[in-house]
């Protein structure tokens, strides 16, 4: 089989009801790359990079377009089913932009598992359930507001919450914490996530001040050291997120002793070969794991589904997906839902998404 050609597209994805707030950002809409990648064979494969706005993090939906402009012509004629072949090509051809890169290593992920016939969990390592939990992540609000829907989202059957905590008085990200403490039911699992936006003081203030509600920290502070230094200075486990950006970062992390956890982004570490190493890393030290990406459509949410069911259950923390914020489906029938909390895995060959590429409007370019 070999790589006939690629397209790439530009496609808006307007955030559904109320802005997506989180420590000092507020999106109303996220501009995502779809890559399609066509075959002599008649397969296609679909991979996804979806920024979190510009800011988020040094990851940009046009730069993202551009490396995979600079990459794609090079990758015409190679053979898709070599998958470590192509990432190590993929970095001979352009240092960084893992985040771009990952869009091309889901597609052959996808590629693959039509190719062999199977899903993409099965070449991954096997889905070990096919009912996955995910969470729900509730943005900066006042502390009665956010306290409402954590009432609300336990109710519908999500078994973990995400507070977004951060960018405002450390006074009111404790009592949205307390508040929210007073509504969580046993065995229902909390997160209050700063996304970086607080000092080492404020996490340490705010984790006395909240030491007897049962939480993990994530992300506290904007830099692996600041974090690090927490370390026997807050009363709650630590996350790690947007620090966790590698293998070899997380690789760190655990050598160093400094997370308790993750939370991982899919396409930020650079896709889903990347997520497979990971994955079985942290197996190895016991250490539990989201498998989320930043946001995105079906075609995201399916790669981080498809890694998360081979996650032993004990360790996953749930698979976010962006879905409640957006409006519509790439694939109409087999789109990417939750329900009460849970994703069923789809049942398709690779990610078992067939898109309706009409949403998307012509490639905004094209190799081969
Ligand atoms: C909750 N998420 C996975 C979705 C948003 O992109 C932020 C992210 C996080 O945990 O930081
Ligand atoms: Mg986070």
């Amino acid at each position: 089989m070999k790589i006939k050609a690629i397209h790439i597209y530009q496609h808006d994805l307007p955030v559904k009801g109320k802005p997506y707030k989180f420590a000092r950002t507020v999106l109303t809409a996220m501009d995502t790359t779809i890559v399609e990648i066509v075959t002599d064979s008649g397969l296609t494969g679909f991979g996804e990079t979806c920024p979190l706005g510009p800011t988020y993090q040094p990851h940009h939906a046009a730069g993202a377009r551009a490396a995979l402009t600079e990459i794609a012509p090079h990758l015409i004629g190679e053979n898709p089913l070599q998958i470590n072949k192509m990432n190590l090509l993929m970095d001979e051809l352009l240092a960084g932009h893992s985040y771009a890169k990952a869009a091309i290593d889901i597609a052959l992920w996808d590629l693959a598992g039509k190719a062999h016939g199977v899903r993409t969990c099965d070449l991954l390592g096997g889905a070990l359930r096919e009912r996955i939990p995910s969470y729900y992540a509730i943005g900066i609000d006042t502390p009665d507001e956010v306290a409402r829907i954590a009432k609300e989202k336990q109710k519908e059957g999500f078994f973990r919450l995400q507070i977004k905590v951060g960018g405002r008085t450390v006074e009111g990200d404790i009592e949205t914490i307390r508040k929210v403490g007073e509504v969580m039911r046993p065995g229902i699992r909390l997160a209050a996530d700063a996304n970086r936006g607080w000092t080492m003081r404020d996490a340490m203030l705010v984790s006395q001040a909240c030491r007897d509600v049962s939480l993990v920290i994530e992300q506290p502070c904007a830099t692996y050291a600041e974090t690090a230094s927490l370390r026997g200075r807050v009363c709650h486990p630590i996350y790690l997120d947007e620090v966790a950006d590698s293998l070899s970062a997380v690789v760190q992390a655990i050598g160093d002793q400094t997370a308790d956890g993750f939370g991982f982004k899919t396409t930020r570490v650079g896709g889903l070969s990347a997520m497979r190493s990971i994955r079985d890393i942290c197996h190895a030290h016991g250490l539990p794991h989201t498998c989320d990406d930043a946001w995105g459509g079906d075609i995201i949410a399916a790669a981080c589904l498809h890694i998360g069911a081979t996650v032993a259950p004990h360790l996953l923390e749930g698979v976010w997906i962006a879905a409640p914020y957006i409006e519509q489906h790439y694939d109409p029938e087999n789109g990417i839902r939750l329900k009460d909390g849970w994703i069923e895995l789809p049942t398709g060959l690779g990610l078992g998404i067939t898109p309706d590429q009409t949403q998307w409007g012509s490639p905004v370019f094209s190799a081969g």
